[in-house]
């Protein structure tokens, strides 16, 4: 399903395309969260024109609500949010971890409650993949136990154990229903690069499609992350995908490619939006600021998004500071589009042979600040 097609000489990086039963992925690729079928304020035409070419689902969330009984009524998610490209959903290992209350972990699987109503549910590794199908989803991701920062060795132990028995029932399941889509396995392991090493040899023993490194971005510091991507990356199979989950900030994106990664998703761009947080080539910008009250000049001079194209400064901290709705769609626009477009610019630098340089500019662009 992975074809690589040019390689970094001097880092890790390389550019591929992932082929999908709902089209092909460039790669290194940014996918925009759309947790409950929804990037959050965005439609689907304006996230294909911030250059969207696949987005995250949660399984954890559309299983509560709206339902599966619902979106198999209503043909799978695609046909349900009228996105017609690749969906890649994750199984709601992560979101044991920070949502659900009472979430009991066993050989079995999940006992949780619902974040919603209280209700009580159980998720096993087959469950997982078997209403990711139900979803239509296109890459499918193992159930796994996602630990935070700090955890001692002995319970990040037990996680990643469960984590790999889990992805070898999960990975049966699939291979017995075989299914259109991907299955990838989830590496474990917190911040002890032994148990990093462990995971990824037990799941690369499994043989999955494509492979995701979780467990970061949970508390740690940026260095330790860096670490343990770094430690991770060069261990699992290099001819497969590789995906580092819930990450990041630019500069995170930009340093992890360099690792050899190839796929990210993040709520940043989008939650930091609402949040009057704007992306640019300069650094970040907080709309609200009294600075940009009479500001004529775009959010990015060097942006082409819809925002940049047609609105100021001055307006856009108008409406935020107004609370129109308006606000939260044309800064989320704004911010998936430089996102997308420096992932873009990436792919353009590895191809050209010249990631290195791109990170040189990409790094003095941010030094020079906010124009
Ligand atoms: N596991 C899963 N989803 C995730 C993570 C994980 O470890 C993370 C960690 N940053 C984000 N999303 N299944
Ligand atoms: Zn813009």
């Amino acid at each position: 399903m992975f074809e690589i097609l040019t390689r970094c000489p001097e880092t890790r990086a390389r550019t591929g395309i992932i082929n999908t039963a709902h089209g092909k992925i460039q790669t290194p690729i940014f996918m925009p969260v759309g947790t409950l079928a929804s990037v959050k304020s965005v439609s689907v035409e304006e996230l294909k024109n911030c250059g969207a070419q696949i987005i995250l689902g949660n399984t954890y969330h559309l299983y509560l609500r709206p339902g599966c009984d619902v979106i198999d009524h209503m043909k799978g998610l695609h046909h349900f949010m009228n996105w017609d490209s690749p969906i890649l959903t994750d199984s709601g290992g992560f979101q044991f971890f920070s949502l659900a209350k009472l979430a009991k972990f066993s050989d079995e699987g999940v006992d949780f409650q619902s974040h919603i109503d209280g209700s009580r549910h159980i998720f096993t590794p087959e469950k997982a993949v078997e209403i990711q199908s139900l979803l239509g989803s296109d890459i499918m991701m193992s159930l796994d136990w996602c630990i935070g920062h700090p955890a001692d060795k002995g319970a990040t132990m037990e996680a990643l154990k469960k984590t790999t028995m889990w992805a070898e029932r999960g990975l049966e399941f699939w291979r017995d229903n075989g299914k259109p889509n991907a299955l990838f396995g989830i590496v474990q392991g917190g911040m002890y690069k032994e148990l990093r090493s462990l995971s990824a040899k037990q799941l690369e023993d499994l043989d999955f499609p494509g492979y995701a490194i979780g467990g970061l971005s949970v508390g740690e510091p940026t260095e330790m992350m860096y670490e343990m991507a770094d430690h991770t990356a060069p261990l699992l199979p290099y001819e497969k995908p590789k995906y580092v989950m819930g990450v990041g900030t630019p500069e995170n994106l930009v340093e992890l490619v360099g690792m050899g990664v190839d796929m990210f998703d993040c709520v940043m761009p989008s939650r930091n939006a609402r949040n009057g947080q704007l992306f640019t080539s300069g650094g970040t910008l907080n709309i609200s600021n009294a600075a940009f009250k009479m500001d004529e000049a775009p959010v990015d001079e060097s942006c082409n998004c819809y925002t940049c194209r047609n609105y100021s400064r001055a307006y856009l901290r108008h409406l935020y500071k107004s609370r129109e709705l308006l606000a939260y769609r044309l800064n989320t626009i704004h911010n998936l589009h430089y996102y997308l477009t420096l992932m873009a610019n990436i792919r353009q630098a590895v191809a050209q042979g010249s990631f290195n340089l791109f990170k040189k500019s990409f790094y003095s662009r941010l030094e020079c600040g906010l124009k």
